[in-house]
């Protein structure tokens, strides 16, 4: 009897550790050793076959390999719920990635890009400046009078009664002038602010402004720049137009209009039947402004120029509603 207890426990180990960790094989084995019918019980059965006084011996020697076979069974589980648990836990790093959606930039900062990067190419250099602006600069070295429209508390943002956000990125230009002697030429991007808002104004919108000063800069100058501009922006094809109009930092000063892009000049809705859509203000800068700067408006002469980038954007991609530039709707922005 002790001889097959021995046997018993010793084949019941050597199965358990041949167990790989299927659960089916599992069961088989604890059936096959534990079970009602199992070797264990047969064991048990022959114990009414052994002789009086080894009964109580084989009997003891019976209980022990029932409790350690129950142990080492009982064990081979626990540790087969922690192989299991850890493999849920664990990554599988060869399970292969998802990959992320690629970025791209917003049509506005693509438009001001490309805006700075043809005038970059005929010698301008991009500059920036605060969006929080003192009024000297927004206003004040601008030639704009206190008493001016464009003052006004119905369009500016103020944070106090000097400063106030930009309403135009002008103040940049008189920034550089105040920092750099001529001869200047350069590009200024950014947001700019005004308290504005309907279905064609959104509080914040975007500007690039130009300026080309030094001696001997002619309103020529001022033509052959913004000409080569459209060209560039909108093809060597598209006509333009230079028409009278009035800003108080340039004297003479003109709106510039391109023929129109969605009908080619016939008339269209888009053009309100002209044929002509308006797309910059300009001028040659007005000697009032120098003197703010310290240049001497005897010796200085330049021009300057702004557009708006949402404008110029809705152009060029044939966009209908200024308010799809706001709301970040990844279906329209996914399409630039
Ligand atoms: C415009 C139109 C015309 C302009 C003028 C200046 C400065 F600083 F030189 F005086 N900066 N920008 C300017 C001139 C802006 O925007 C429609």
């Amino acid at each position: 009897m002790k001889k097959a207890v021995e046997n018993l426990l010793e084949t019941a180990c050597r199965v358990l550790s041949g167990l790989q960790d299927d659960p089916k094989a599992f069961e088989l084995a604890r059936v096959r050793f534990l079970g009602r019918k199992g070797e264990l019980a047969q064991l048990f059965k022959e114990l009414g076959k052994v002789s009086e006084q080894e009964r109580r011996e084989a009997g003891r020697l019976l209980n022990e390999a029932k409790s350690r076979l129950e142990t080492l069974f009982s064990e081979a589980l626990d540790k087969r719920r922690e192989l299991d648990a850890a493999r849920r836990e664990s990554i599988d790093v060869s399970v292969p990635g998802r990959r992320p959606p690629a970025g791209r930039l917003h049509p506005i900062t693509q438009t001001a890009t490309e805006i700075c990067r043809i005038f970059n190419w005929l010698g301008f250099e991009t500059v920036e400046g605060p969006e929080i602006e003192l009024d000297y600069y927004n206003f004040e070295a601008l030639n704009i009078p206190k008493d001016h429209p464009a003052r006004d508390m119905q369009d500016t943002f103020y944070i106090s009664e000097d400063v106030v956000l930009r309403t135009h990125t002008s103040p940049i230009q008189v920034r550089t002038m105040e920092k750099r002697k001529p001869p200047v030429r350069v590009i200024a991007p950014g947001r700019t602010y005004r308290r504005d808002s309907d279905v064609t104004h959104t509080p914040m919108f975007h500007q690039v402004e130009g300026l080309m000063v030094g001696k001997g800069i002619s309103f020529g100058d001022l033509k052959g720049i913004l000409t080569t501009f459209v060209h560039q922006m909108f093809g060597p094809s598209v006509g333009l137009r230079f028409r009278p109009s009035f800003f108080p930092f340039t004297e003479p000063s003109a709106e510039v209009d391109i023929e129109c892009v969605m009908c080619r000049g016939k008339g269209c809705r888009v053009c309100k039947g002209t044929g002509w859509l308006e797309i910059l203000g300009s001028g040659m800068v007005d000697p009032e402004v120098y003197k703010y700067v310290g240049y001497d408006p005897e010796e200085i002469t330049g021009f300057a120029f702004g557009m708006g980038i949402e404008r110029i954007a809705m152009l060029k991609f044939g966009i209908d509603d200024l308010r799809l530039f706001f709301e970040n709707d990844l279906r329209f922005l996914k399409q630039f």
